[in-house]
């Protein structure tokens, strides 16, 4: 009886230091990779592989991606959703791809981009709601090489730059297709498009796993990838666990996202949150979203169109993009930002120079941001922290006064530093908290980050 009674009070007092220690080094938060061996809460059905588990990793340390919205749509200039928000019938719709001949891309100058703004991957449309596709499909002839002048396979050119450069390459596909005959009943969106009013639901999902069967075996290993377009039809029988699967079998490395905008669904491996920080509901579209255990992304534009356009003058500043990208880092997401290429296959002069900016100042800063996962301190109107190992930055974003009052960090601090000019940052440890005695010198008017090394 009394040794029951001792083992008990000693496992309680076990599972206290545990549980503080884990609050301070390795704060409980969503979106923490799951250890390899274990599977995540979101799938029971599923067990990532082990490859697919160290993928998590990578993607959680990469932080920064680009995403690129291209298409047939370019051509008009007036973004991604023309064909619905212009009521185009298809008849009218499929007058545009003769006319896209992008004859000045190049994808050593994409990659070159990207790498130089410090991204790791990039995430490219392969066909949008439109249902075009932008790479060569054997399914369909509704297709670059098909219907288009330009005849090249830019998916395949970009795989192979994106391989010579050590970038990773994923690949957004809609579940919504405003112009395959079997997509029916009708969703939500395209009820302009002169379509007749029938099809065969299951024949319209053969075709898309058809395509990601080429997505998945044509382009060498890819990165993941990212549906879109199923909150289009909410209650349909979108057959994913099959699609999954298909995924899961040829790609087992491959991480799957869906912009659901519902908490994970099975065999997902991470979540992503458009136009908002996790937990966040600024834009409308994650009022039913729930942050769940995977991995996280989030994803926002320059401008305010994911599509190129040639009105749209709304660009973010520099200060703007970047806050996001450090905000997103200390809610543990990676920041996937987004250009709209133009029609002939180059990236407008205001994009190239903001992908530079985010590039340069990564260059100086990015310590603070690559290989981190949120930090102890949650996310404050004043800024936010990342971690790695016994590193602790506090990126101070908005905060006007010398003196910023923190709370109590459990653990000795061993030092405590400016990043950017390795001078020591006075702290006062008032038993209840600490205050970092920040110099009017010392701020930096994008992000003052202070490095604490516990
Ligand atoms: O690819 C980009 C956009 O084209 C696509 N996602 C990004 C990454 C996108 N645009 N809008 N949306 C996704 C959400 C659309 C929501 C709406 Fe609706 C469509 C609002 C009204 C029509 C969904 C369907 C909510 C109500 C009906």
């Amino acid at each position: 009886m009394r040794s029951r009674r001792y083992l008990l009070v000693l496992s309680v007092v076990l599972l206290v230091i545990q549980a503080g220690a884990s609050r301070f080094f390795v704060q409980a938060q969503a979106g923490q990779a799951v250890p390899a061996g274990t599977a995540p809460a979101a799938g029971a059905s599923y067990t990532p592989t082990a490859g697919n588990l160290a993928a998590r990793q990578w993607f959680q340390d990469s932080k920064f991606g680009l995403f690129v919205h291209w298409g047939v749509y370019s051509v008009l200039g007036d973004g991604e959703w023309v064909m619905n928000n212009k009521k185009m019938t298809i008849a009218e719709y499929e007058k545009l791809p003769p006319e896209f001949n992008p004859t000045a891309f190049n994808a050593a100058e994409w990659v070159s981009m990207a790498k130089a703004a410090g991204m790791k991957y990039i995430t490219i449309t392969s066909k949008h709601h439109d249902g075009f596709a932008i790479f060569d499909s054997k399914t369909s002839d509704y297709d670059i090489v098909d219907r288009t002048p330009y005849k090249k396979d830019i998916l395949k050119m970009l795989a192979e730059e994106c391989r010579k450069q050590g970038v990773r390459l994923f690949f957004y596909h809609s579940h919504l297709d405003w112009h395959h005959p079997d997509y029916y009943p009708l969703g939500r969106t395209g009820h302009a498009s002169g379509r007749e009013a029938k099809g065969d639901w299951y024949r319209y999902l053969d075709y898309m796993d058809s395509q990601l069967r080429e997505l998945c075996s044509n382009y060498g290993e890819i990165g993941g990838i990212w549906f879109d377009g199923w909150w289009d039809k909410p209650n349909a029988d979108w057959r994913l666990d099959k699609t999954y699967k298909l995924i899961h079998d040829l790609q087992p490395k491959a991480l799957i996202g869906n912009n659901h905008h519902r908490k994970p669904f099975a065999g997902e491996d991470f979540q992503m949150f458009e136009k908002d920080l996790p937990g966040a509901n600024t834009a409308g579209f994650n009022a039913e979203s729930e942050i769940g255990s995977l991995p996280l992304e989030t994803c926002e534009t320059i401008n305010k169109s994911w599509g190129y356009s040639k009105s749209d003058k709304s660009f973010k500043s520099h200060k703007e993009l970047l806050h996001y990208l450090i905000r997103a880092a200390g809610h543990n997401a990676n920041f996937l930002l987004n250009i709209g290429p133009m029609p002939d296959g180059k990236i407008q002069p205001e994009f190239v120079q903001q992908l530079k900016s985010m590039g340069e100042w990564l260059n100086q800063n990015g310590d603070s941001i690559y290989g981190t996962r949120g930090g102890p301190v949650t996310p404050r109107p004043w800024g936010v922290t990342t971690q790695r190992g016994r590193k602790i930055y506090f990126h101070i974003l908005d905060w006007q006064d010398t003196l910023l009052p923190l709370p109590k960090m459990p653990g000795i601090i061993r030092s405590a530093k400016f990043l950017k000019t390795g001078r020591k940052v006075d702290i006062i440890d008032t038993g209840a908290g600490l205050v970092f005695n920040l110099p009017k010198e010392a701020l930096d008017p994008i992000d003052t980050i202070v490095v604490l090394e516990m």
